[in-house]
């Protein structure tokens, strides 16, 4: 089996070009502006309105995703609500609504999209439910009709966490049209990110203003403060960060795209490993290709590949294992979702980031495949 040289990480930041992102401290060392709604933030927000189709009021920035999805949550007025959501994504997704004080009321997920199942979230809606978080797990799209639908049915706000899914399009349109309110995460393990940094994209324009005043401790000026505010203002490095990725955001989901296609080939003739290929979710989806996923037969064999593929200097990551109904927070909903637990312990997540060549994501399930025959 081939050892790598150097350790190979299941993901890498994009660094833009550096002459053009010294160009931008050189704006914000003339403009003395670094921090609180300065020009680059403003900049990066009409941006991200722009890209996705929509209007700068309908577009907040975050000084990261988990902040932007609890201050969504708050602008919802989900205190004190019932929330139904996933036990397959990270962490943060329950923590900002526990944070909030909702409770995350734990669904299982579809088997295909790994994503949250509007059939499954169905049966545990009650009285107290004012929400429905679904995640849009690797960028695979929710069922964005099936959620509409139940929405409406029961009257719930359906709150996207949308952190992987920055370019996915659906019918031409950006994912951040369904729902209503996304979030996205541009944390530099993300295709797209800003250092750090959080997106929040909604359907009713009244609602930025509350999110402006909660960024930034719901002071409205040097005497008064209107409600429990926090800090989680974008600052203006991660605007610039934010806006050079921009300026080759095609570039950086083009090559997401040609690594999973090598992985996709690679594996065409391994039966052992099934590889999702998002696109075939649904006919008029647009993939962003973020996360290579692969499932195997059962846990022992992911483990052993997970600990084969250390040995040679691959380091995979087990996207979304503990199910966070294994995590003490939220040990209430534990073995509730069975379809989640399935996929919890067979999957394994392979290295892809722009700069990962298609040679070397070919060589990485080389290696899966000798390790598993
Ligand atoms: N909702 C969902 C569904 C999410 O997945 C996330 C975050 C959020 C909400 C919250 O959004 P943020 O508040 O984070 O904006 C990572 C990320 O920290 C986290 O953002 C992400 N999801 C989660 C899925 O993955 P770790 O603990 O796996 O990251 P870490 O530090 O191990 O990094 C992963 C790999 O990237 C490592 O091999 C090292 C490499 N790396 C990382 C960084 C930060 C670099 O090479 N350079 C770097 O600068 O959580």
């Amino acid at each position: 089996m081939k050892k790598f040289t150097d350790p190979i990480l299941v993901t890498r930041p994009y660094f833009p070009d550096l002459e053009s992102f010294k160009r931008g401290l050189e704006e914000i060392w003339q403009n003395k502006w670094l921090s609180n709604n300065g020009p680059l933030v403003q900049r990066l927000e009409a941006k991200l309105a722009e890209y996705m189709g929509t209007r700068i009021s309908n577009v907040s920035t975050f000084v990261n995703g988990t902040l932007a999805l609890e201050i969504g949550f708050q602008t919802m007025g989900l205190f004190g609500a019932d929330v139904i959501t996933t036990p397959f994504t990270f962490v943060a997704t329950a923590h900002a609504l526990k944070r909030i004080g909702a409770t995350p009321v734990f669904a299982d997920i579809d088997a295909k999209s790994f994503c949250l199942s509007p059939a499954e979230a169905e049966k545990h809606i009650t009285h107290r439910t004012r929400a429905i978080v679904p995640v849009h797990v690797y960028g695979h799209p929710c069922d964005v009709e099936g959620f509409e639908r139940l929405g409406r049915k029961c009257g719930v706000k359906i709150i996207y966490d949308a952190a992987h899914a920055f370019g996915v399009k659906i019918g031409g349109k950006d994912i951040s049209a369904f729902g209503d309110m996304s979030m996205f995460s541009l944390h530099p393990t993300k295709l797209f990110h800003s250092a750090e940094g959080g997106v929040l994209v909604f359907k009713d324009a009244k609602l930025q203003r509350k999110m402006t005043q909660l960024r930034n401790f719901a002071i409205m000026d040097e005497v008064r403060c209107i409600d429990v505010g926090t800090n989680a203002k974008m600052n203006e490095m991660c605007a610039l960060m934010g806006l050079e990725c921009f300026s080759v955001i095609d570039k950086l989901i083009a090559s997401r795209a040609e690594i999973h296609a090598a992985y996709e080939k690679a594996f065409a003739d391994c039966p052992e490993v099934y590889f999702p290929d998002p696109a075939t979710l649904r006919g008029d989806l647009t993939p962003n290709y973020a996360y290579c996923p692969i499932l195997v037969k059962d846990f022992d064999t992911r483990e052993m590949l997970y600990a084969k593929l250390k040995e040679c200097n691959i380091f995979t990551r087990r996207y979304f294992y503990p199910l966070l109904t294994d995590f003490d927070p939220y040990i209430y909903g534990k073995d509730s979702c069975p379809v989640a637990r399935e996929i919890a312990g067979r999957v394994l997540t392979l290295p892809t980031y722009y700069g990962l060549s298609v040679d070397t994501a070919t060589e990485i399930a080389e290696t899966v495949k000798e390790i598993l025959r």
